[in-house]
């Protein structure tokens, strides 16, 4: 029977990678390699963040990141994992990580084609209270076999090869795309595997949850400050959106994603190119959205069009489901 197939027939993660890379007769394997290591950097995260109040690995590590921002032993831990997971996998050649200042150019012996920027530990303030939160990544391919530059990172996000992200909350949710839509797996620890759990994931065209840090409200921009409000007061009759804000990029996207809806860090009068990264943080997140039927705005542009200039640069970010999006994009366009 179909369901005792189901049981029986388990499609990792890696399976699944496989599958999809055989479709390409120049495929070699490798970039199912360099997702395996990723992989085993999620693995060793979730395993981290679950003992994090145990093994009392929480607390201040005595550094500060790029964003001059307090540190914690985790955000530390998870970066180093990463960057040697990667390293050793032997099939990247330059990473950028939020961690880090400067990108790190991998040496010729163990360099390969592909590019990764990440977010090792997305959402640090949640840590402490055990509130959901995530590792976000986005691979590029190099274009020849020139020596790697910064400028092969700074490439706009829609010529990335594949992005995803893994939620460490009640129980360790990865979502992929590879660029043929989205799919997501669930850890089960048991085993140690990934499995295929949400098939060709869709984001609902519209949704009824708006996601947002609404305690910035005083220093928004008109578009932002009446797209709010029109959430909250709508004129056509609809209902009101419900708010729903968790301060944590995966868990907020994530939710976006399943629900439906729409998920904002505007710019503000404080903050004018609003707080989230471009490389590693809008890119990754508005290609699954893309690839899911959503859509990702800057408030300027489609976020993927956006070509970055420094590798730590910031924008502002509207992304979710297709008709929420497309009402920001008329508040903004009437704004001239
Ligand atoms: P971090 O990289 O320092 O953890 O900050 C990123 C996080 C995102 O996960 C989240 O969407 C955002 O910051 C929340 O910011 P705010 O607290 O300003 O609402
Ligand atoms: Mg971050």
């Amino acid at each position: 029977h179909a369901a005792d197939a189901h049981r029986t027939d388990l499609m990792t993660i890696t399976r699944f990678v496989l599958n999809e890379q055989s479709k390409y007769p120049e495929s070699r394997g490798d970039f199912t390699i360099l997702l395996n290591h990723i992989v085993l950097g999620c693995k060793f995260v979730c395993s981290a963040v679950n003992k994090a109040g145990l093994a009392k690995l929480i607390g201040l590590a005595g550094e500060t990141n790029v964003q001059g921002e307090e540190q914690k032993k985790l955000d530390v831990l998870s970066n180093e994992v990463f960057v040697k997971a990667l390293v050793s996998s032997g099939r990247t050649c330059i990473l950028v990580s939020e961690e880090d200042e400067e990108a790190t150019f991998v040496d010729p012996s163990k360099r390969g084609r592909y590019c990764v920027v990440f977010d090792p530990l997305d959402g640090s303030s949640n840590i402490d209270c055990g509130v959901s939160i995530g590792t976000i990544f986005g691979i590029y391919m190099m274009k020849d076999n020139h020596e790697p530059t910064l400028d092969d990172v700074l490439q706009p996000g829609k010529q990335m090869l594949a992005a995803g992200y893994c939620m460490y909350g009640s129980s360790c949710t990865l979502v992929l795309s590879t660029g043929g839509g989205v799919n997501g797996f669930t850890l089960d620890p048991s085993l140690g595997e990934f499995l295929l759990t949400h098939p060709d994931i869709k984001i609902p065209k519209k949704g009824k949850i708006y996601s947002v840090n609404e305690g910035n409200a005083k220093n928004w921009d008109g578009p932002t400050a009446k797209y709010v409000e029109k959430c909250k007061f709508p004129k056509d009759g609809s209902s009101p959106k419900s708010l729903r804000y968790i301060g944590s990029m995966v868990a907020d996207v994530h939710r976006t994603l399943l629900y439906g809806g729409i998920f904002l860090y505007p710019a503000d009068k404080k903050s004018p190119s609003g707080k989230l990264r471009v490389l590693y943080e809008v890119f990754p997140m508005s290609f699954l959205m893309e690839q899911a039927g959503g859509q990702a705005f800057t408030g300027k542009q489609r976020a993927l069009d956006l070509v970055p200039t420094k590798i730590h640069e910031r924008s502002p970010i509207f992304l979710g489901s297709f008709d929420d999006v497309e009402d920001i994009k008329a508040l903004y366009a009437a704004e001239g």
